[in-house]
């Protein structure tokens, strides 16, 4: 053991070697990660604990799961995915921060849930130009939600699937708390928010050793990455792995290797919206907010439901957010009345696209398109399956 961690970390961690049984494992190592003194020179333990200590929980899952098998009911907080779902999330309040009362301002949902306690999700659909957002109302996230605190589990494994986390701020109260409770709680449960996955695959092999690869030029150029490729070996084998291999794209930390190595870490893009904006003092927060948080959220929208204020174009500053355009399919020279909605998030959204989210046989038999953009000087123009799409474009495709 390293001689940077102090005697009382040290004793934790003999704590944590003398441990019986799973829990008490699990409880010990977070006590020893919490004592470790953080600092350059502790990373490493620190890294190499913490994937330690993912390896433990999902250990602790699986029993969990094992035994509930024969008692698997469909909870009350599972929601069926419908259209682009948005989650509106707040911390446990009385009275609330006003997720019921946006949801009803959006979507007329739920007007009678308004001002009381709502124990499981509220949904409603909120459309924009005929694109249809799923808004779910979720009950609050109290603090220790991560570890089971007021459903908290339930609620946090519903937000994993969705496309947009909305954590909504009261602006009449402290937001620095509201922030810190989810933001605190997102974390610990997985949820990493507004940050890219980090450039690191890892895939599980036959042969009975860890390969570490550096694959672009910003990987190799990594200060000692010999060493750093040690300690990635270290950490594979901490979360359990005894083969595999590892191909580095970019910049890493050993952070990012203990995410990627915990298949429990999922990454969620959110937007703040500050609620009741029509209360005295609330403008002064909604700044201070703004300036604190805007690093890391570069979406944070000011409302009140009091006074119906909430961006008129909220569907198109999602959309956007998310990397999302919409097109207009044509056939026979009759535009469709509902836009079909492209991903462009990691590349840019070509006729390809188009032509496999309709069906594949228009990708398989395609011989090509008609797109027409009315801000273009030449407004219709025939392309091929590589011509990039944008926002509003109308599109005919023909087939062989
Ligand atoms: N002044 C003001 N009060 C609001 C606003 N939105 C909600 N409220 C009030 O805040 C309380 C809690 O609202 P609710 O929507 O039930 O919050 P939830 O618990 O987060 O769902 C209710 O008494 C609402 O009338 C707002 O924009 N302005
Ligand atoms: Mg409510």
């Amino acid at each position: 053991m390293s001689s940077n961690i102090g005697p009382e970390a040290k004793a934790a961690y003999q704590k944590y070697l003398d441990a019986s049984t799973l829990e008490e494992k699990i409880n010990r190592l977070e006590e020893f990660i919490s004592l470790i003194p953080k600092h350059k020179a502790t990373e490493n333990i620190v890294a190499l604990n913490k994937s330690r200590l993912a390896k433990l929980k999902r250990e602790q899952e699986d029993q969990k799961t094992r035994k509930k098998v024969t008692a698997k009911l469909i909870s009350p907080f599972s929601i069926k995915k419908e259209g682009i779902q948005v989650i509106l999330i707040s911390d446990y309040y009385t009275p609330g921060v006003g997720k019921t009362s946006l949801l009803n301002l959006l979507t007329g949902a739920a007007e009678e849930k308004i001002g009381k306690f709502t124990p499981i999700p509220e949904i409603g659909i909120y459309e924009y130009n005929k694109i249809r957002f799923q808004i779910v109302d979720m009950p609050s996230i109290m603090k220790g939600a991560s570890t089971g605190m007021g459903n908290g589990k339930e609620i946090l494994s519903q937000l994993r699937s969705c496309d947009l986390l909305c954590f909504c701020i009261d602006l009449s109260r402290n937001y620095e708390n509201q922030m810190n409770i989810l933001l605190n709680e997102l974390d610990y449960a997985n949820i990493r928010i507004n940050f890219s996955p980090p450039p690191i695959s890892i895939e599980k092999t036959g042969s009975n050793k860890v390969q570490v690869f550096y694959l672009t030029s910003e990987a190799k150029d990594t200060e000692k990455f010999e060493e750093l490729t040690e300690r990635i070996k270290e950490l594979v084998n901490a979360s359990g792995m005894r083969n595999a291999i590892v191909k580095i794209y970019g910049e890493i930390t050993l952070t990012d290797i203990v995410d990627a190595l915990n298949p429990s870490v999922v990454y969620k893009k959110a937007i703040i919206i500050g609620t009741k904006g029509d209360l005295p003092q609330t403008e002064k927060n909604f700044e201070k907010l703004k300036k604190s948080y805007s690093n890391m959220f570069p979406i944070i929208i000011g409302t009140s439901v009091k006074k119906a204020e909430m961006p008129e174009n909220f569907g198109e500053i999602i959309l956007k957010f998310l990397g999302k355009i919409k097109i207009y399919t044509m056939h026979k020279g009759v535009i469709a009345q509902k836009p079909l909605v492209i991903d462009s998030e990691s590349n840019v959204p070509l006729i390809k696209d188009v032509a496999l989210k309709i069906h594949k046989s228009f990708y398989d038999q395609f011989d090509y398109a008609v797109v027409i953009r009315e801000s273009d000087r030449q407004k219709r123009k025939k392309v091929g399956l590589d011509y990039e799409v944008k926002d509003n474009d109308i599109i005919e495709l023909f087939t062989k």
